[in-house]
């Protein structure tokens, strides 16, 4: 086990993270969905382009998530956040499990699939639907109409300003920083690694497959079994 300093934990999670609760990740072959990369689909040049292909995506994605259950990953993270002061979990996964194991409260840096919300700019807020498969594709904003999108964060948008925030200045201020389950090319969330490195925080990555992330110390195996030792060691 690597030196754990006392202080601030924040910790960034990607999709490696619900891996071992049957979610499929981005990258690799098990991320293809009809041949389709992800970075033709979660773009909103492809929605323009075909709404109903990109929903057919979100919407097998829904089915397939919504029989999936947190795993001892996400619990270890629920148990660290409830039992270590200052601990921030920063997630880019939109499959809502982390949320499941309370008390943890992530910080959504690329929203939620199980949100939709107006296309057309009708101005209607968000809304959640957690139904496993939407009976019409493309579904419509039920004020004006027009098509509605997942409430997630596509390439080239911004990310939700408040919790970009908030995970800057966890990331920025922390003592401990853990990198989990991400391949870490996705930008901005892979720069809090760096943010919080410069800032003088040990950082850690926990993943199967060492990625290019610049890290201090690598835990080179599943979330799933090494999250619980870790957070065993620093609650
Ligand atoms: C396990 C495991 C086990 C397996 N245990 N681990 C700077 C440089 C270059 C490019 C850019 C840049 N800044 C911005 C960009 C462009 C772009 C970008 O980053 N492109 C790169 C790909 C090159 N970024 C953006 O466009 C972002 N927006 C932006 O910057 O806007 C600027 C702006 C500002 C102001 C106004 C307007 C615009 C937005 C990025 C949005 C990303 N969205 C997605 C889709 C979300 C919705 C959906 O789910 O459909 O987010 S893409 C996808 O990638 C998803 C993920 O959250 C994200 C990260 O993937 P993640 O989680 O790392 O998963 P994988 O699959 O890549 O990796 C899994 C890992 O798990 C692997 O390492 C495995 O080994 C591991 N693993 N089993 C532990 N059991
Ligand atoms: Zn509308």
């Amino acid at each position: 086990m690597p030196p754990l300093p006392a202080g601030p934990v924040a910790v960034l999670c990607g999709a490696g993270l619900a891996a071992a609760s049957g979610v499929p990740t981005f990258r690799g072959p098990a991320g293809l969905w009809r041949r389709h990369r992800p970075e033709e689909l979660a773009t909103p040049a492809a929605f323009a382009r075909d709404p109903r292909l990109v929903w057919e995506w979100y919407d097998w994605r829904r089915g397939l998530i919504a029989g999936c259950r947190p795993n001892a990953g996400h619990r270890a993270l629920a148990r660290l956040a409830g039992s270590r002061p200052g601990t921030t979990l920063i997630s880019q996964n939109v499959d809502g499990l982390q949320e499941r194991v309370p008390p943890a409260r992530p910080l959504l840096l690329h929203g939620s699939i199980w949100r939709l919300r107006c296309a057309g700019g009708c101005g209607r807020g968000e809304w959640e639907d957690r139904r496993p498969r939407l009976p019409e594709l493309p579904p419509r904003c039920p004020d004006c109409g027009g098509l509605a999108r997942p409430a997630v964060v596509w390439f080239g948008e911004g990310l939700p300003a408040g919790s970009w925030r908030r995970a800057a200045a966890a990331a920025s201020a922390c003592a401990l920083f853990l990198a989990v389950g991400t391949s870490a090319v996705v930008q901005p969330a892979a720069g809090l690694i760096d943010l919080a490195r410069s800032a003088g925080a040990v950082t850690i990555e926990v993943n199967p497959e060492p990625t290019a992330a610049a890290v201090d110390h690598r835990l080179v195996g599943p979330a799933e079994e090494i999250l619980p030792a870790l957070v065993a060691a620093l609650v």
